[in-house]
C-alpha cells in the first residue's frame, strides 16, 4: 500500500500534521522531492518538532524513514537537524533513517549562488523580482543535477579505488563553473573537502539502494507514506513559473522521486489550509491586503519553518484547488486550520477568474495574465464561535459544515480531515 500527502497551494498548508496523525498506521515514509526548503511543524505530547529535509515519520518510533533519490541533501544540514531530533527526544531516529545513494548533494557554494542569484535578480530593473527562495542551495543544485554536473551521494560514499579522486575532480569543476557564472567569490574548497571527507564514513551507514528498499518493502506489502514536500502551486511544471521550486512537488514527483510505478499508487490525500497562504514572491489573486489578510496572518501565526518570513494571506482559491485536484488526483481531502476563521463575520472563496470580462475554464499558465485576472468571490456567513474543543465533526456549527460542503461540492473531493488547531488531537476525523 502507498499513500501520498500533497500540498494543494503554495505549501505550509499543515501537510506535517496530517502525517504524524497517520504515521502510526505505516511502515515506511518516504520524502521525494525538496531539500531543507520544507518546514513541517509538529506538535507531539507538547513539544514541538520542526523537520526541514527528514521525513515526519521519525516521531513514530516504529517507523523507517527514507529520502528518495528525487531529494537533495545537504549533509551538514542533515546532521543538523537529526541531532536537534535526538536532542528533542527521538532517540534511535538514525537507526529507522535511510538515504538513498543516488540523491543529489547540496553544497555550501549552491546555497551561496542561490543567494548571488538572488540579488541579481532583484538588482534588476525590468522584468526584476526575485523569486523569494530559501536560500538553501535548492535551484542551483536542481540545475546541476539537471545540466549532468551535479554530485551524488553514491559519489561521495563510493569505496572503490579512484572513488574519491573522482569526487574531488567533479566537485571542483563544479565550484569552478560557479565562479565562472557568478564572478570568483571567495570560496574555500579545501576546507569544504577536508569536512566531506568525514561526512564519508559519517553518512555511510544511512545510504541505501533506495529503489532495492522502497521495492522490498512494496513487496513485503508494507504500508508505505509519501511525505510531500512545497505544493503544487510551487511545481517546477505545473506551478506559477518561475515564482516555483525546483522539484516536481505533484503527484509525478512521487514516481520519479522514488521509483515507484504510478499503479502501485493508492490514496492521495490533498492537504488544504481554509484559506491561502504563500511565502516568497510571485502572483497570489485572492491574497488580501487589508485587515483581512492581517488579520489571518496574526491568527495563524503565519511565519515560514525555515526561514521566519511573514507568510502572504488571502482567501481560498477554489481555482487554485481545481487545478491542483486535476493535477494530483486526490482521493481525500484534509482541510486544515479551519479555526483560524472562527472569529470572522463573513468568509470569502475565490470561485472563478475572468480575464477581461471572458471567464477562464482553468488556471492561466501565464502570470501576466494571472495578474491581470478579476477573481469572483463567493461570500458565506462565518461561525463567530471557537471551534478549537471540538473533538467530533457532526459537531462543528452549522455555517463551518456549510463552508466545508461548499468545498467539497466545488472539487467533488470528499473531505477526511478537518484541523481545528495545531495539536496532534485538533483534527476531526469524519468517516
Ligand atoms: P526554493 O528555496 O528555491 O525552494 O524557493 C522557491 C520558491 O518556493 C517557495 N518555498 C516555500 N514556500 C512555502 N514554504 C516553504 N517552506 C518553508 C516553510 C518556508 C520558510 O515551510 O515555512 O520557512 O520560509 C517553502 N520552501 C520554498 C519559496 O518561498 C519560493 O517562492
Ligand atoms: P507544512 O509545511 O504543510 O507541513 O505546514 P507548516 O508546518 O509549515 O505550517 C502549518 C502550521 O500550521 C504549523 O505551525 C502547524 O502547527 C499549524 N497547524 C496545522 N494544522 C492546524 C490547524 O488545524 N489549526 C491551527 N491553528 N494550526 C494548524
Ligand atoms: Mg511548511
Amino acid at each position: 500500500m502507498v499513500n501520498v500527502v500533497l500540498g494543494s497551494q503554495w505549501g505550509d498548508e499543515g501537510k506535517g500534521k496530517l502525517v504524524d496523525l497517520l504515521v502510526g498506521k505505516y511502515d515506511v515514509v518516504a520524502r521525494c522531492a525538496g531539500g531543507n526548503n520544507a518546514g513541517h511543524t509538529i506538535v507531539v505530547n507538547g513539544v514541538k518538532y520542526d523537520f526541514h529535509m527528514l521525513p515526519s515519520g521519525l516521531v513514530n518510533p516504529n517507523c523507517q524513514n527514507l529520502l528518495g533519490n528525487g531529494v537533495v541533501i545537504h549533509v551538514p544540514s542533515f546532521f543538523g537537524e537529526l541531532e536537534t531530533l535526538e536532542a528533542k527526544g527521538l532517540k534511535d531516529a538514525r537507526e529507522r533513517l535511510f538515504v538513498s545513494s543516488r540523491a543529489h548533494l547540496v553544497f555550501d557554494f549552491h546555497q551561496r549562488t542561490d543567494k548571488l542569484r538572488e540579488a541579481e535578480l532583484s538588482g534588476r530593473s525590468k522584468d526584476g523580482k526575485n523569486i523569494g527562495t530559501t536560500g538553501k542551495g535548492i535551484g542551483p543544485t536542481y540545475s546541476t543535477k539537471a545540466s549532468r554536473s551535479g554530485l551524488r551521494v553514491h559519489h561521495l560514499v563510493n569505496d572503490e579505488p579512484g572513488a574519491w579522486e573522482h569526487f574531488v575532480a567533479r566537485y571542483k569543476r563544479l565550484v569552478e563553473t560557479r565562479q565562472q557564472r557568478y564572478g570568483d567569490f571567495d570560496y574555500n574548497v579545501d576546507e569544504e573537502l577536508a569536512r566531506y571527507k568525514q561526512y564519508k564514513e559519517l553518512l555511510k551507514p544511512f545510504v541505501v539502494d533506495s529503489v532495492v528498499f522502497i521495492h522490498n518493502a512494496i513487496q513485503a506489502n508494507k504500508k508505505i507514506l509519501v511525505e510531500g514536500a512545497n505544493a503544487l502551486m510551487l511545481d517546477i511544471d505545473f506551478g506559477t513559473y518561475p515564482f516555483v521550486t525546483s522539484s516536481s512537488t505533484g503527484i509525478g514527483g512521487v514516481c520519479t522521486g522514488l521509483g515507484i510505478p504510478p499503479r502501485n499508487i493508492d490514496e492521495v490525500y490533498g492537504v488544504v489550509k481554509a484559506y491561502t497562504t504563500r511565502v516568497g514572491e510571485g502572483p497570489f489573486p485572492t491574497e488580501q491586503l487589508n485587515e483581512d489578510g492581517e488579520k489571518l496572518q496574526t491568527i495563524g501565526a503565519e511565519f515560514g519553518v525555515t526561514t521566519g518570513r511573514k507568510r502572504r494571506c488571502g482567501w481560498l482559491d477554489l481555482v487554485v484547488l481545481k487545478y491542483s485536484a486535476l493535477i494530483n488526483g486526490y482521493t481525500r481531502l484534509n482541510i486544515t486550520k479551519l479555526d483560524v476563521l472562527d472569529t470572522f463575520e463573513e468568509i470569502q472563496i475565490g470561485v472563478s477568474y475572468s480575464l477581461r470580462g471572458k471567464k477562464l475554464d482553468l488556471f492561466p499558465e501565464d502570470l501576466i495574465a494571472l495578474g491581470n485576472v478579476d477573481v469572483e468571490y463567493v461570500t458565506l456567513p462565518g461561525w463567530k464561535q471557537d471551534i478549537t474543543k471540538i473533538t467530533e465533526y457532526e459537531d462543528l456549527p452549522e455555517n463551518a459544515k456549510k463552508y466545508l460542503k461548499y468545498i467539497e461540492d466545488f472539487v467533488g473531493v470528499p473531505i477526511e480531515w478537518v484541523g481545528v488547531g495545531p495539536a496532534r488531537e485538533s483534527m476531526l476525523h469524519r468517516e
